[in-house]
């Protein structure tokens, strides 16, 4: 778990580095190595990595617009993962999808800017299990600001009928972009949504891996014995803005400290010393997460762009009514239409 941590936030700080380069001053989205929106998971490390140690490649995971500790912990290829983040043509995604677009077969991981999203298909991967008889389960993230989204409150009332091999993990950060939970939620517990569907809810109260690890592996097991699915709310902590350039002129400057000061990472370092892992062992973890992390990152960026006419493959095309079989005629140097 330590390792997926401090993996997933060297990553991040790399990640804003790099995100950052041609974009100022004036803060140009679409300029620099990594264009488009940046959505930074520092401070919900424990969320991913303690309900993540109990899975297996075959158990899916789905996740929302900030996925990369989640990805990380459910071993998704970093390599591939961060060429897909630089928009490369050997990304996860050949390069289209971006970091809210990530998807690995190998390690069923998939996530999705639309937030919730990833309830719907984690159910239809329960689903699926059961009708192959077989143990793997599934895991849906979504973040507190998505619990009262209709595909989260289907997606638990899917699963609790079927009685599906799902997990639903609410990481609360307490913000939805700009909005605080405590106006647009009437829960304070967003488990308590279990309630309503007779599912068990437990929620974490603390960012604390070692807690996450336990309470998830009670409900993992259930998934994986048939026992139907869970709802785990983790209290996680936002220590960036929404998004890489968010002045976060709305958030009270308390609440930045306070999200500073609870680091997940140094919760578990204090756990693992009583444990009598000794700093040097750590130190270590911490060293060869380094290294994998800058060995993703230049490998990435010495992958080739894809190329213009790539942007004409791979996609779904709706023809219209009355046209069945033709064939889509682009004219890249830009012909008539
Ligand atoms: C269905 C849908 N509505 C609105 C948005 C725009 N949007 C992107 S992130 C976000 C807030 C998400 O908050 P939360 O679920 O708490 O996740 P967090 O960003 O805090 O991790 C919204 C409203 C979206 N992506 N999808
Ligand atoms: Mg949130």
């Amino acid at each position: 778990m330590y390792e997926n941590m401090v993996t997933a936030r060297h990553y991040e700080e790399r990640l804003q580095e790099e995100y950052l380069e041609g974009k100022q001053p004036a803060f140009d989205i679409s300029a620099g190595p990594i264009p488009g929106e940046l959505h930074l998971a520092a401070g919900q490390e424990a969320a991913a990595a303690g309900v993540c140690q109990h899975l297996r490649d075959d158990d899916t995971v789905t996740a929302p617009h900030r996925p990369h500790h989640v990805a990380i912990a459910k071993g998704v290829d970093l390599d591939r993962m961060t060429a897909e983040i630089f928009g490369r043509q050997t990304g996860l995604g050949k390069g289209k999808g971006g970091h809210m677009h990530l998807f690995d077969p190998e390690v069923h991981f998939a996530c999705s800017g639309i937030i919730a999203e990833g309830c719907p298909p984690a159910a239809g991967a329960g689903l699926a299990a059961k009708k192959r008889n077989e143990d793997s389960v599934a895991v849906a993230y979504l973040g507190e600001g998505a619990i009262d989204q209709g595909a989260f409150l289907e997606s638990l009332n899917f699963a609790a009928v079927f009685d599906l091999p799902v997990v639903f993990v609410i990481e609360d950060n307490d913000w939805a972009i700009s909005m605080p939970k405590e106006r647009v939620t009437d829960v304070e517990n967003g488990a308590k949504r279990a309630d309503g569907f007779e599912m068990p809810g437990v929620r974490v109260d603390a960012d604390d891996a070692v807690e996450v690890y336990e309470v998830a592996g009670e409900a993992i097991g259930r998934a994986r014995d048939r026992n139907g699915p869970t709802v785990i709310e983790v209290q996680v902590h936002r220590r960036m803005g929404h998004f890489m350039g968010d002045p976060q002129t709305y958030r009270p400057e308390e609440d930045q400290e306070a999200a500073a000061e609870r680091d997940s990472i140094e919760r578990l370092e204090a756990a693992l010393r009583d444990y009598g892992v000794d700093d040097d062992a750590m130190e270590t973890i911490r060293e060869e997460a380094h290294e994998r992390v800058e060995a993703a990152i230049e490998w990435a960026k010495a992958q080739p762009h894809p190329e213009p006419s790539d942007a004409y493959e791979d996609m779904f095309v709706n023809p219209p009514s009355g046209v069945t079989d033709s064939e889509p005629d682009f004219d890249l140097a830009g012909g008539d239409d």
